[in-house]
């Protein structure tokens, strides 16, 4: 312990500003808005048995309103320190229809970067304690800035973001980010409330032995799904693989990226696009498992090239350790 250096989020946030391809610090300071609403969500996320006792016995908080739901909650928490920081022009949310506007204190519309996220994503697993996250997005505008934002600035391919990540609040709370330059992991110390980098460099495999999917929808898979399920039940090589599926992609998610392998949420005969959003959950991991090594397609073609219509558009997501995600790409082809 005693000589060992421990790296602060801050001070890594700091050191790394430079390599930002827009230096300016802005987009540091939204990661720093960004880090600081993970912690009050954590907060909140880790009261979630304790508000459910007091929301039964129908008690108010001290400003007198009924405890809101966590994801309502959570999405509140994140927008308020974005706009309140003045680091963004827009966002856009799972939790709300539209984007939102972010106008500054002088009336300008201030931010060159606009965030796509996903506050609280798996929160039906909040009722039985099981981990959730917060999925976000970073693209700089391209609409002409100090005018108000558009949709077009949301509606930009994956390809275009500048920074994505993650917060899973797990048996500790960890944020995942990259900006570019590789996926990093820091694990937050709750008695002193700072992120400490304790995964640096993540990489995916280039193979795994895990494949994550809800196989309850079997009978309503595509063919190609189910081939490739069954290719990976089989006993051959190093398979079997095992079966592993949290129905939290962060942490399903996270899981993969630490051991190897695949994530599956295909496209079903009743949800011919797939459950999962594009803008707020799909190009988001799909830019982390490209800086991470892996790969990510809606089954044959790469998840960040698709052109987005809509902000709560769906997609099938096929995403992981890239020998794993080739292999169902050729079922998919073949099927
Ligand atoms: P949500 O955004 O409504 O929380 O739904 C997304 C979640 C993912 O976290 C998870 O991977 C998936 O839905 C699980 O869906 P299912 O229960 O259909 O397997
Ligand atoms: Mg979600």
């Amino acid at each position: 312990m005693a000589d060992q250096t421990f790296q602060t989020l801050g001070e890594f946030l700091i050191e790394k500003q430079d390599d930002f391809k827009y230096s300016s610090g802005e987009l540091s300071r939204l990661l720093s808005a960004i880090r600081l609403a993970s912690k009050v969500v954590n907060r909140e996320v880790n009261k979630a048995g304790i508000a459910e006792i007091i929301g039964q016995a129908g008690m108010e908080n001290i400003q007198g309103e009924q405890q809101q739901k966590l994801d309502v909650l959570a999405n509140d928490i994140f927008i308020e320190a974005l706009s309140q920081r003045e680091v963004v022009c827009g966002i856009a949310s799972e939790e709300n229809d539209d984007y939102i506007e972010i106008i500054s204190k002088e009336n300008a519309h201030l931010s060159k970067y606009v965030v796509l996220m996903d506050p609280l994503d798996g929160s039906s697993n909040i009722d039985v304690n099981v981990s959730v996250g917060t999925i976000f997005s970073v693209y700089r505008r391209v609409s002409e800035p100090g005018t108000p934002v558009e949709l077009r600035d949301f509606l930009q391919k994956g390809v275009n973001q500048v920074a994505a990540g993650y917060v899973v609040y797990g048996s500790s709370t960890m944020i995942v980010y990259s900006t570019g330059n590789g996926v990093n992991g820091f694990t937050l110390d709750p008695s002193i409330g700072t992120y400490y980098l304790s995964h640096p460099n993540m990489m995916f495999s280039k193979s795994g032995k895990i494949y994550s999917i809800n196989e309850g929808n079997y009978a309503k898979f595509p063919k190609g799904v189910k081939e490739y399920l069954k290719y990976c039940q089989e006993e051959e090589g190093d398979r079997p693989y095992t079966s592993r599926y949290i129905g939290s992609l962060v942490s399903d998610f996270h899981r993969n990226m630490i051991k190897g392998g695949i994530y599956i949420y295909p496209s079903t005969s009743q949800s011919p696009k797939g459950k999962l959003r594009l803008l707020y959950e799909c190009n988001p991991m799909a830019y982390l498992t490209e800086q991470a090594g892996g790969k990510c397609s809606d089954g044959f073609q790469r998840i960040m090239e698709i052109e987005p219509t809509e902000l709560h558009q769906r997609v099938p997501f096929f995403c992981g350790s890239s020998d794993m995600v080739e292999k169902a790409e050729e079922f998919m082809r073949n099927a």
